[in-house]
């Protein structure tokens, strides 16, 4: 586990399955529907029961680069934090994953949650470059932490080890320079 503090909020890397982490919410990489399909959000469907289907669709949906919040169902988690990232082709996507970022960090503030743990949104089925997802994830996080805010933890749980060392990489980059 890496951690690094910025001002009074932890952010902390590790590698593992997101729908094990204790954090208040748990992100999910979500499409703009709130259904839950594969990868992240088949995992938290799977894990968390069908209530939290139920109450994506009783939001609806959102737009890309939004995020939504239900409870967590059956997961450790008490919430789960939906956040739409770009599909790699689509256009506008660092914006648009840039967005996804600040508003689940914004949704948490909001909802008084104390910790949050993001996936590498997109980069599974969406098809976006880990490495950029990282640089622009980090640093939008390191930018919002910069004003003042009630949450004390984020976490990155990275499925891989070279997608850890990744974020890693890209942790140590923006927070020396
Ligand atoms: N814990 C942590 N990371 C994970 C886990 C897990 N349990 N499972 C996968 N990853 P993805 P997207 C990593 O595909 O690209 C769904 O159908 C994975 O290795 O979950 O944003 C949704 O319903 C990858 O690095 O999300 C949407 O339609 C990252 O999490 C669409 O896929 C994100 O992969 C969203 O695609």
């Amino acid at each position: 586990m890496i951690t690094k503090k910025i001002n009074k909020t932890v952010i902390q890397l590790i590698q593992g399955d997101i729908t094990e982490q204790t954090t208040d919410a748990i992100v999910n990489a979500a499409n703009a529907q709130l259904i839950l399909g594969g990868g992240v959000a088949g995992a938290i469907r799977n894990k968390g029961g069908s209530t939290i289907q139920d109450e994506c669709n009783h939001i609806g949906g959102t737009f890309v680069g939004g995020a939504v919040i239900t409870t967590g169902g059956n997961l450790k988690a008490k919430y789960v934090i939906h956040a739409v990232g770009p599909q790699m082709g689509e256009g506008d996507e660092d914006n648009k994953l840039k967005n996804a970022t600040i508003n689940s960090l914004k949704v948490a503030n909001e909802n008084n949650l104390k910790s949050i743990a993001f996936p590498a949104i997109s980069t599974g089925i969406f098809g976006f470059p880990l490495e950029r997802c990282a640089g622009i994830m980090i640093k939008e996080t390191i930018n919002y932490l910069q004003s003042k805010t009630k949450l004390e933890k984020v976490v990155f749980c990275l499925f891989e080890k070279s997608a850890l060392n990744i974020f890693l990489d890209k942790l140590n980059l923006l927070i020396t320079s």
